[in-house]
């Protein structure tokens, strides 16, 4: 390459250089908008848990996975056999604080939780129904099916109750849990 000043390679270069902020400015823009395609391709599992709770919470994926796991092997809504796997919904609503055992009682037998999805879709729950002093059903927060990540159409997250008949409840894009009282 030439090194004498003037030619054309060594105006390009300068031009660069006086063009640099813009091209700092570009680069910026081009990174910032990956990283929201990146955030839009792969939603990230969180969840909110609010309401009448002594500590609302904001759990993320690495969070939710690092609760103590459980799998129900179940027959899904079109009547295959699946296998969920994920957190006893308890374990969450524990950590919020929210009246378990002896002291689910009195006033607080009215404690609803309400599980919405990122389509709109909520369904409700007696807080009793998650208590293993109450019952023997666990009903679990999923983020795995048959040992793979849920898929975008049920997850990131999505409630499985192994009891119910009909899967109403099986609520899938679960995104909030709210602690309400019915009375
Ligand atoms: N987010 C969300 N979850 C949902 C629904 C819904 O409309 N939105 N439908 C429910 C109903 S009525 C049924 S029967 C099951 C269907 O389960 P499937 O999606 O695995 O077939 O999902 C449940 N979970
Ligand atoms: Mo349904």
């Amino acid at each position: 390459m030439s090194i004498h000043s003037g030619d054309a390679p060594q105006r390009r270069i300068r031009g660069l250089l006086r063009a640099r902020p813009y091209f700092l400015a570009a680069a910026f823009c081009v990174v910032m908008a990956t990283t929201a395609a990146d955030a839009l391709a792969q939603p990230v599992a969180s969840l909110r848990v609010a309401g009448e709770v002594p500590t609302p919470l904001s759990l993320s994926a690495a969070d939710i996975a690092a609760l103590p796991r459980t799998t129900l092997t179940v027959t899904d809504d079109s009547g295959a056999k699946a296998t969920y796997e994920g957190t006893p919904v308890v374990e969450i609503l524990r950590r919020a604080g929210a009246p378990l055992g002896k002291e689910l009682r009195g006033p607080k037998m009215t404690l609803c939780v309400v599980a919405g999805a990122s389509d709109g879709y909520h369904v409700v729950f007696a807080l009793a129904e998650f208590d293993p002093s109450f019952t023997d059903q666990v009903i679990i927060l999923a983020d795995r099916r048959d040992g793979q990540p849920l898929n975008a159409r049920e997850g990131p997250l999505r409630i499985i109750v192994p009891g119910d008949k009909r899967h109403g409840r099986w609520a899938r894009g679960v995104t909030t849990l709210t602690v309400l009282n019915a009375r």
